[in-house]
């Protein structure tokens, strides 16, 4: 079907649905094949595992394979493009139309203005078969212009079907304005505050009205694209809608984080939060069914640093090796390590997220997650050393999560303010992008003795430019952000009866 019989049908469908269901605001935004809504163009997708696994195939009445992104991985993600401001009132989901595949879990972000990016608080429940249509309820509505949904658990392959439910959002501006002030319509006259010339085409008759409606739709739905990638990539400020408290704030913040490399900010997380990851900890993670725990691996660390080659399946762990230092890793990789449910909340904790993607300046994705029980004791490092820098300068922030108190006794992660700014080193000739160059050779990555070397350079370099040493004290919920290029590592632990629970996590700019 083309897009202007698409158009077409989807005017009639508006004009068409826009009765009694409207009164409710429970009416389909996002359409059927045969009736959308929304043109094909407007749902949009990170990836797709194939032609047949085209983005519009989300649509619920669609029988054949439904969206599917290349991976299953919790970076992909769709969206739909209202075009204007809407009032969502739900979202509906069922699972892959010809496979046993769904979503069980998924994560939403809303845009109501081009640069107004809001991650919705809630972790929403999916599916678990391939065809009951499961209903999440937006209580209260919220008012977008763009849902982008972002799957974070699922069974089988990433797949599935999608409606969102709502209505115009009610506004003092009359019926048919499109709120695209500040963009230039189709027409080619541009939108002045109060006025639009959108509008002023569709007076002919209703249905024109609608049909030219929805041509100015896509078209702002385009640009409001183009306007959000520019956004993206010139690292535009903010990226996130702000009050002045807040725009001070981060003002403070960036610059910390500019001079430091390193910026602390106190109760990020709820002490509600806080309790879940810790009672999980103990009760999940640790089950002493072993069969019952998450997939993980945990590595036992050996003289400051973590080796890939002391490390083993913490469903066979035994009870000892909590007495030693080690960390769990891979606990945001998959579908089945993602019953880790606090921690979900944490990685895809809506203040953690705005703060990193204003230090960014851009959408961020999580690139790896780690959880440890006790202090880590790790020697002074930076993270690209590792392979876990972006092929832009400081296109990834390191977060560090406070599950527990942390003071001098159970060794809190200590750092050299402004070491961020040291010259970068090529480590491996032989890189093909600039987080290859800057990271240590596959092969001498797991060497204490290369690894003590590059250290003692660090270490040289930082005396040498007078950098003092800091530690970060905190408080359980309290959480520090720290620029890709930070040199630190974790102090010794003076108290071993003292537990120190944390989480690292590395997110970088989307699409780096
Ligand atoms: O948590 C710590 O003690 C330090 C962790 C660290 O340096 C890292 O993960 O890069």
């Amino acid at each position: 079907m083309d897009a202007l019989r698409r158009l077409a049908l989807a005017a009639a469908g508006s004009l068409q649905a826009a009765t009694s269901e409207d009164a409710a605001c429970n009416r389909p935004l996002v359409g059927t094949s045969e009736r959308p809504v929304i043109a094909d163009i407007s749902i949009r997708a990170s990836s797709r595992r194939g032609e047949d696994h085209a983005p519009w195939r989300t649509r619920m009445d669609w029988t054949g394979w439904n969206w599917s992104p290349a991976d299953d991985s919790i970076n992909e993600w769709i969206s739909f493009d209202f075009g204007d401001v809407m009032q969502i009132t739900k979202i509906q989901t069922k699972g892959q139309h010809l496979a046993d595949h769904w979503v069980t879990r998924f994560q939403v972000m809303y845009y109501s203005a081009p640069n107004e990016a809001v991650i919705h608080g809630t972790l929403f429940v999916g599916n678990s078969d391939r065809d009951t249509l499961k209903e999440n309820v937006f209580d209260p509505p919220i008012r977008a212009s763009m849902l982008k949904l972002r799957p974070v658990r699922w069974h089988g392959h990433v797949g599935w079907r999608v409606e969102v439910l709502g209505c115009e959002a009610p506004s003092p501006a009359s019926e048919g304005e499109l709120s695209c002030r500040g963009l230039r319509c189709r027409d080619g006259g541009s939108v002045a505050e109060g006025v639009s010339p959108c509008f002023e085409h569709g007076m002919v008759g209703r249905m024109a009205t609608k049909s030219v409606l929805l041509q100015n739709q896509l078209y702002c739905a385009q640009r409001r694209y183009e306007l959000l990638a520019e956004a993206a990539l010139q690292a535009s400020w903010p990226m996130l809608s702000q009050s002045s408290r807040d725009a001070e704030e981060t003002r403070r913040q960036r610059e910390a984080y500019s001079k430091d490399g390193f910026v602390g900010v106190a109760s990020v997380l709820s002490t509600d939060l806080v309790l879940a990851a810790q009672s999980y900890f103990s009760e999940s993670i640790w089950n002493s069914e072993r069969s019952q725990r998450p997939a993980m691996i945990l590595e036992v660390s050996a003289e400051g640093s973590f080796s890939p080659n002391r490390s083993m399946d913490l469903r066979r762990a035994p009870p000892h090796v909590r007495n030693q230092n080690y960390r769990l890793i891979g606990m945001h990789a998959g579908p089945e390590e993602l019953e880790a449910a606090p921690y979900n909340r944490i990685f895809w904790n809506a203040r953690i997220l705005t703060i990193v993607q204003r230090l960014l300046g851009g959408p961020a994705t999580l690139l790896q997650a780690l959880l440890f029980e006790r202090g880590s004791q790790q020697s002074l490092h930076d993270d690209t050393w590792y392979a876990m820098g972006s092929d832009l300068k400081g296109g990834m922030v390191g977060v560090w999560v406070a599950l527990d108190d942390v003071d001098e006794d159970n060794g809190p992660v200590f750092y050299y303010p402004g070491s961020h700014l040291r010259d970068e080193l090529v480590l491996n000739p032989n890189g093909r992008s600039r987080r290859e160059l800057i990271a240590l050779p596959d092969g001498i990555r797991s060497s204490e003795d290369y690894k003590a070397d590059v250290a003692r350079r660090s270490q040289l370099e930082v005396q040498q430019a007078g950098l003092t040493r800091e530690v970060f004290r905190a408080r359980a919920g309290d959480v520090g952000f720290w620029h890709e290029r930070l040199l630190h590592g974790g102090s010794p632990i003076v108290n071993w009866t003292r537990t120190r629970l944390s989480l690292v996590i590395h997110y970088v700019l989307a699409d780096s």
